[in-house]
């Protein structure tokens, strides 16, 4: 099986990227061992503190945090990062070329279960001559991305990358602690009969929203003619990965639950990665109005409303936001 970095080399892409996602990848070893740890590391449960947007922190947050800032800080290719658990953007080395958003822990709710959690990552590069401390480097659309993934850490752990030419699964090999490719150009299929999103919300959504999987619940007695199945891992890493493995349709959208929070997935760190990593294995990612990847960002914590995965299911799910 073949290593990450001849793969990424013969796809042409730059040695010092390459470099800079190894790096992110030495940090996501580091993490995969201290979750695999669980409770014989001490690391479950949560801290007394809570993020910008109001969350309770996880004592795994704030540590998988540390480690990814330290490591890429350190390392000299980030010109600056922004994190899920960072209030403002962190400025690093002013002559680096490429800047960093991340979700240390994406559904980290679940290490006290034991269940799917994962590290989710987007590459751009940084406007030429920008000051590492300009929060603004950050304001561009997710098509800027130059390299988006995730490193799932379940009963094996999986990076998904994409550097614009196609998406690849890695599988980290713990004997060795290298990535191996083991699936080289994943491909979303186009129809699919299954569909992931919290209904506990039903009631929060909008008209669209509620039209479109009232119709997948009605099945083969509804307007679909068939029946559709539902799966909700409570970490969009997880769903994200079964939807790039044997399709789907996930969704986060838009409710009224909280009036101040009418959004919960973050834009820079959680949907655009997952936007491009979707689009380059053929699917759809889209907020119901337009593509995820096209936003022009204003903030750092953003939240957007995401629809992604299998192209046709995408498709019909947006007839209804027509
Ligand atoms: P964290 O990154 O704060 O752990 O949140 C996870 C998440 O944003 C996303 O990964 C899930 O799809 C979603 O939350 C699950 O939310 P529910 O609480 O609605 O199940």
């Amino acid at each position: 099986m073949r290593r990450l970095p001849p793969v990424l080399l013969e796809d042409g892409c730059p040695r010092e990227l390459i470099s800079l996602i190894r790096t992110v990848l030495a940090a996501c070893k580091e993490i995969s061992f201290r979750v695999g740890q669980g409770a014989l590391s001490g690391v479950l449960g949560s801290t007394l503190d809570e993020n910008i947007q109001g969350e309770t922190q996880k004592k795994l947050d704030v540590l998988t945090n540390q480690l990814l800032k330290d490591i890429l800080l350190e390392s000299g290719y980030v010109k600056a990062i922004a994190s899920e658990e960072e209030d403002f953007t962190v400025a690093g080395n002013p002559d680096a070329k490429y800047i960093v958003a991340f979700d240390p822990l994406d559904g980290s709710s679940n290490t006290d279960i034991n269940s799917l959690v994962g590290t989710i990552f987007s590459i751009m590069e940084a406007p030429e001559g920008a000051d590492p401390a300009d929060q603004s480097i950050f304001m561009q659309p997710g098509k800027n991305q130059v390299a988006a993934g995730y490193v799932l850490y379940g009963p094996s752990t999986v990076l998904a990358l994409t550097t614009g030419k196609g998406t690849r699964f890695f599988t980290l090999d713990k004997t060795h602690g290298t990535f191996l490719l083991t699936e080289d150009f994943a491909s979303i299929p186009e129809e699919t009969s299954e569909f992931a999103i919290n209904a506990s919300n039903q009631r929060h959504w909008q008209p669209a929203m509620q039209n479109y999987i009232t119709d997948l619940i009605a099945g083969d007695t509804g307007p679909r003619g068939r029946n559709f199945n539902m799966r909700w891992i409570a970490a969009m890493v997880g769903d994200v990965h079964r939807v790039l493995c044997r399709g789907g349709i996930f969704t986060y959208p838009t409710d009224t639950k909280d009036p101040n929070k009418p959004n919960k997935l973050r834009l820079l760190y959680e949907a655009n990665p997952m936007a491009m990593l979707i689009e380059q294995a053929g699917g759809i990612a889209s907020t119901g109005t337009e593509r995820i990847m096209d936003i022009q960002p204003n903030a750092i914590h953003q939240r957007v409303a995401v629809i992604l995965g299998s192209k046709n299911e995408v498709e019909t799910c947006l007839s209804y936001h027509k």
